[in-house]
């Protein structure tokens, strides 16, 4: 149990935490969605994507594999609803008890400000950190409707944070924020159709990143036909198997943190929870 968390259910297949094993994974759930614009209702992402967890076997046909990473779930963190800021300064003590415990954190969402406590306390560990961020959207806004701490401005926090950005399956943005990609040298950007059409390329581009990683899925980056229940839910998304290949690709690397957020449903058996759970899951059976 961490100083700041409580526990209303486990993720599948995850140990007890009494007897911790160093370099494994540490979940914990953020049950916030105060800055959300459209679709609310993140805040209940962690109950139902733990719950659909429980629909998959040990071994992982999908990639001839069993789950057999060592990984434990802390519950979730004690939000300050209609607080972002203050939220995000408990989730990156949060993460910094996970990384002095020397576990990989395991974030789910709730909105996408979840990542930005974690990838400042990452960041603040490695000296050169990429982020690829999987989303629909940039979220580089310097601020949205007033506020920093917001989840249309996520990435450009951790872009402050002076992290270099991968974003994939991008198809929604600013005037601004384009002006805003074109001003830095470190935002590379694959839109949904370099996805649909160039994965290979892709795939060369993600194997060829030297140093630690950190992996950000909004779940809007999924075609809503598949997972619409999201914050901005945006038509023209990746397949499964796109994410499959992505994370695949991924698990090669040093992956030192991992977050899949924005799922917004409060139904048990809702598709979108159990398309988040199975990320968790392929990653949590890919991981070396
Ligand atoms: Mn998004």
């Amino acid at each position: 149990m961490l100083l700041n968390t409580y526990e209303p259910w486990k993720f599948a297949f995850s140990h007890e935490n009494d007897e911790i094993i160093e370099n494994s994974f540490g979940i914990i759930g953020v049950p916030f969605d105060s800055t959300t614009s459209y679709h609310s209702g993140s805040r209940l992402g962690p109950i139902v994507v733990r719950e659909a967890s429980f629909g998959f076997e040990k071994y992982n046909t999908v990639f001839n594999k069993e789950l057999n990473t060592i990984f434990y779930d802390f519950g979730d963190v004690n939000v300050v609803p209609g607080n972002c800021e203050k939220t995000c300064g408990i989730i990156e003590d949060t993460v910094n008890e996970l990384l002095d415990m020397n576990l990989r954190p395991i974030i789910i969402g709730g909105e996408h400000s979840a990542s930005i406590g974690a990838i400042e306390a990452l960041s603040k560990r490695h000296e050169k950190l990429t982020v690829i961020h999987l989303d629909a959207h940039r979220d580089l806004a310097f601020e949205f409707i007033g506020e920093k701490y917001s989840h249309a401005a996520v990435m450009r926090r951790a872009h402050e944070a002076g992290v270099n950005l991968v974003q994939i399956g991008i198809r929604s943005s600013s005037a601004d924020e384009e002006e805003f990609v074109k001003s830095t040298y470190n935002i590379q950007t694959f839109k949904n159709k370099d996805v649909h059409k160039h994965m290979d390329a892709i795939e060369y581009y993600l194997t060829n990143i030297d140093g630690p990683i950190y992996i950000s899925i909004d779940m809007d980056v999924i075609d809503p036909a598949i997972a619409p229940s999201v914050g901005n839910p945006t038509p023209g998304g990746l397949f499964i198997s796109e994410i499959e290949t992505i994370l695949e690709t991924l698990c090669h690397k040093n992956v030192v943190g991992f977050d899949v957020v924005e799922t917004a449903s409060d139904r048990l058996g809702d598709h979108t929870a159990v398309v988040a759970a199975k990320i968790i899951y392929d990653f949590l059976t890919l991981i070396e």
